[in-house]
């Protein structure tokens, strides 16, 4: 099994600088939520180190991927930059032997959420999106309610994305809806 310094060394190897950057800050991010809310700050590190691992392979790489590891082929027909985070699950338990579900489940779901999402996937879905790097529209809000309750700083980031996606005439991937529409369902 691979130390944590060396999973760092390997994921760093696979971007520029500045994302490496970003995963510092998620990292750092990520365990403050974890160890306000209770999640593992272990798992929550290691998974926020690894949630980018493969955002700067070539398309055509990432695209194979999906095509032979039996990933949702319905990516294909969405956006590339949502296909990093269910390759990168796929990537990082092959090429560096990572192996604990939670942790993948986390990778997996950093870009659109899912329908039942752990504590652990919030943690680090939040943590990309509020890291202290970031600055676009509602983020000072998602970043508040985030202290608050992690369901609502959820939701208020899919719904940040969405309008944002809608207002551009791109299209939203089914999960993204299946996300929100799951948290409106269990928020009070
Ligand atoms: O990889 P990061 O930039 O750190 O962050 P991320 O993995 O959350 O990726 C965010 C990008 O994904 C952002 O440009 C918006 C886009 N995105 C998120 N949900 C959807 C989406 N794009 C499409 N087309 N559809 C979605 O549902
Ligand atoms: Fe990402
Ligand atoms: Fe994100
Ligand atoms: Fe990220």
């Amino acid at each position: 099994k691979m130390s944590r310094e060396k999973l760092m060394e390997a994921t760093r190897r696979q971007m520029p600088s500045s994302r490496w950057e970003h995963t510092l800050r998620v990292k750092e991010t990520a365990v403050e939520l974890a160890e306000r809310t209770g999640a593992d700050p272990e798992k929550a590190e290691i998974a926020a180190i690894l949630h980018d691992y493969c955002k700067y392979w070539p398309e055509e790489k990432q695209r194979e991927w999906i095509l032979r590891h039996r990933l949702p082929q319905d990516l294909l027909q969405f956006h590339k930059e949502l296909w990093h985070a269910p390759v990168g699950a796929v990537a990082v338990r092959e090429e560096l032997g990572v192996d604990d579900e939670e942790v993948l489940n986390a990778i997996r779901s950093h870009t659109t959420g899912r329908p039942g999402m752990s504590l652990l996937e919030k943690v680090v879905f939040l943590a990309d999106y509020i890291e202290p790097g970031r600055s676009f529209p509602g983020l000072d809000e998602v970043r508040r309610l985030a202290r608050e309750d992690l369901d609502r700083a959820v939701l208020k980031a899919l719904d940040n994305t969405i309008l944002y996606l809608v207002e551009r005439g791109l299209k939203v991937y089914p999960l993204t809806i299946l996300t929100r529409n799951d948290l409106l369902d269990k928020i009070p």
